[in-house]
């Protein structure tokens, strides 16, 4: 069946009067965990033109991909790599896929292929095509040459080798209006919190700020157009009202970059978010999360936010040492960094964030500030202890100075440097032989990770069901579970670190340190879990009654100490 759709959105030379045949599906891939807003834009915006789309979990087994590949029989694949380090995965499922028999065209998107799109070729060579920047105008346009058969290697915004040479198209400009874009498809089934359901957002595209550890500003920046793009408010909160009427989500994450509130401009775009979120009656019904810098926190706006729903910020605080910012380019201090914190917890406001304790400039001068920051700001108990180290990827200004100065190591999926003091290597590698790094911070069933759960219930809790008896108690209960955990764990940080730094006797015992970490889990699951039971009756009724929330009033996570 041939469908001609007028094109709208589309504009410039290559663009016009294309034919297009949408009797074939398009297959799309990407890690889908939590909802891929990047795919479920291309997908609506590919059904707009009237293609069928199929889109695909990179985290299924190849086999069962290469399966459903065989069974579509598609027009066009089109591999989304959010994550650097999933490329090898990427390169063996698209060797898989053509040495099966599946011939179609092979494009790849996302940060890594649009800012190292020669390297991209070179890991993965079956690709026929790499998009760049923002997909949703390219691809449409490479599945409509694609699919009638015509030239598509004049086409805007597409890297692709031909005989020895890469060759780069012209950059496509970034969309322009952000509200021209359909609602990105969400055809999957929620993520859910306590029956209450979830799903990501997006308010605005790019970030105006350069840390240097960041590829977001350089894909943005290398492209053509504003690197900021705001939505209107009202368009926004039309689509959180359809996403709450429609599908019952109470729960939203923006995944924005960076949440437009900074500066004169966008403190006024936020002021009028919160003004369109009353009028819409949304504020009774559902809560937000965004992310943003430090530095944007203001204690007045962020009460009016709090008032039309944000019950969760999450803030790249990143290092507790001048020294570290300067490194990574965050243009803020430590002392902003508290000052936020300490304002959100004034205002009842739950909160996360991102910390690198070790970065390319590390010393253990600036190890010990790091942990001396993290005892300060959850000294309350109000958190668990994350932290990483900080990674080189591809696009990051950290990345050409580490190249420029020699100390660039691992390769694309394990990208690593050298410290100024290389002691600093072995107390990492101390460090990760003493206490399981994924059983406390990076896996799954890590005490971070569940700690950082059960606080993300209790906001929820707290916002979206009625007020339970015995909550005050149980959030101390979280809060003394929360410190003994952090101690112990900062703790340990500390003493390995005297021990690489200064020779002192390595005293920890990772055998006991690990029944430790056991002990805290168990006391964990069996406090939550005592509590959810002992109410799960009234958290069914309200889900029923699709209860109102307990708007903070008393909110049992405002600290004293703030
Ligand atoms: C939401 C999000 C998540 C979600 C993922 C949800 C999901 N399924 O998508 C969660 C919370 C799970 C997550 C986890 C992590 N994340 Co994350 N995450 C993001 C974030 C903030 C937004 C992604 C998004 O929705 N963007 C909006 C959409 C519209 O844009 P987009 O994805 O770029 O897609 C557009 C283009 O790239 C292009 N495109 C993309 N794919 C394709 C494919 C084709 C075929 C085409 C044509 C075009 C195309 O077109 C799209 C539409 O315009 C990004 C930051 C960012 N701006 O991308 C970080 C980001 C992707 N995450 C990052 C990281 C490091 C992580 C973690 C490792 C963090 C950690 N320490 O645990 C984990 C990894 C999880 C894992 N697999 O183990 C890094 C990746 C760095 C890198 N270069 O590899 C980013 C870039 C953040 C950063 N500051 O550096 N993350
Ligand atoms: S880390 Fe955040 S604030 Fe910094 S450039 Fe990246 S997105 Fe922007």
């Amino acid at each position: 069946m041939r469908q001609s759709v007028p094109l709208r959105i589309f504009q410039g030379p290559s663009e016009s009067g294309r034919a297009r045949d949408t009797s074939r599906p398009v297959m799309l891939i990407g890690f889908q965990n939590q909802g891929n807003l990047g795919l479920g834009y291309l997908s609506s915006v590919l059904r707009q033109y009237g293609y069928s789309v199929h889109v695909v979990d990179i985290e299924q087994e190849p086999e069962k991909i290469l399966q459903i590949a065989l069974e579509l029989n598609p027009v066009l694949i089109g591999f989304s790599l959010i994550f650097q380090f999933y490329i090898d995965r990427y390169a063996l499922l698209v060797y898989l896929l053509r040495a099966n028999g599946i011939n179609c065209h092979f494009t790849m998107g996302g940060h890594f292929p649009s800012l190292s799109y020669q390297q991209t070729l070179e890991l993965v060579p079956e690709l026929d095509s790499v998009v760049r920047f923002e997909g949703e105008t390219t691809l449409v346009e490479l599945v409509d040459a694609v699919s009638t058969g015509q030239n598509w290697r004049d086409i805007h915004g597409l890297v692709y080798q031909d005989g020895e040479q890469v060759v780069a198209t012209p950059a496509r400009a970034l969309v322009e209006d952000l509200d021209q874009l359909p609602y990105p498809e969400r055809n999957y089934e929620p993520v859910e919190v306590l029956g209450r359901s979830i799903m990501p957002i997006l308010a605005s595209r790019g970030c105006a700020r350069t840390c240097s550890f960041c590829s977001i500003h350089t894909f943005y920046r290398a492209a053509p157009g504003k690197i900021v793009r705001t939505r209107k408010p009202a368009e926004v909160v039309k689509e959180m009202r359809l996403l709450h009427e429609e599908r019952g989500i109470t729960i939203f994450l923006f995944q924005d970059d960076d949440f437009p509130l900074f500066g004169k401009t966008w403190r006024q775009w936020a002021g009028e978010f919160v003004d369109e979120l009353h009028r819409s009656g949304l504020p009774e019904k559902v809560i937000w999360k965004m992310n943003c810098r430090a530095d944007a926190v203001d204690r007045e706006l962020f009460i009016r936010m709090r008032d039309a729903g944000l019950y969760l910020v999450y803030m790249g605080l990143e290092s507790g040492s001048e020294q570290g910012l300067e490194t990574l380019h965050k243009q803020i201090t430590v002392e902003q960094n508290l000052r936020a914190v300490n304002i959100l917890k004034s205002i009842g406001l739950m909160w996360e964030y991102g910390f690198m304790l070790l970065d390319p400039s590390s010393t253990f001068v600036s190890v010990r500030e790091n942990l001396n920051f993290l005892r300060t700001i959850l000294a309350d108990g109000c958190l668990p202890v994350t932290f990483c180290r900080m990674l080189p990827y591809d696009g990051t200004p950290i990345k050409d100075e580490l190249v420029r100065t020699g100390r660039l190591r691992g390769d694309v999926c394990n990208p690593d440097y050298d410290f100024l003091d290389p002691r600093l290597s072995d107390f990492y590698e101390g460090l990760t032989n003493v206490v399981s790094l994924k059983g406390w911070i990076h896996g799954l069933e890590a005490v971070t990770l569940q700690l950082g759960t059960a606080w993300h219930e209790v906001a929820i809790i707290e916002r979206l069901f009625p007020a339970l008896p015995g909550m005050q108690d149980y959030v101390k209960t979280l809060r003394r579970i929360t410190m003994t955990s952090n101690e112990l764990l900062l703790g340990v940080v500390e003493d390995l670190s005297y021990v690489y730094s200064d020779g002192r006797e390595n005293h920890l015992d990772p055998e006991a340190i690990e029944k430790s970490r056991e002990q805290i889990l168990e006391d964990l699951i069996t406090e939550r879990d005592d509590f959810i039971y002992q109410h799960q009756e009234t958290l069914l009724d309200a889900l029923q009654l699709g209860a109102l929330p307990n708007l903070v009033e008393e909110p049992a996570i405002v600290t004293a100490s703030a």
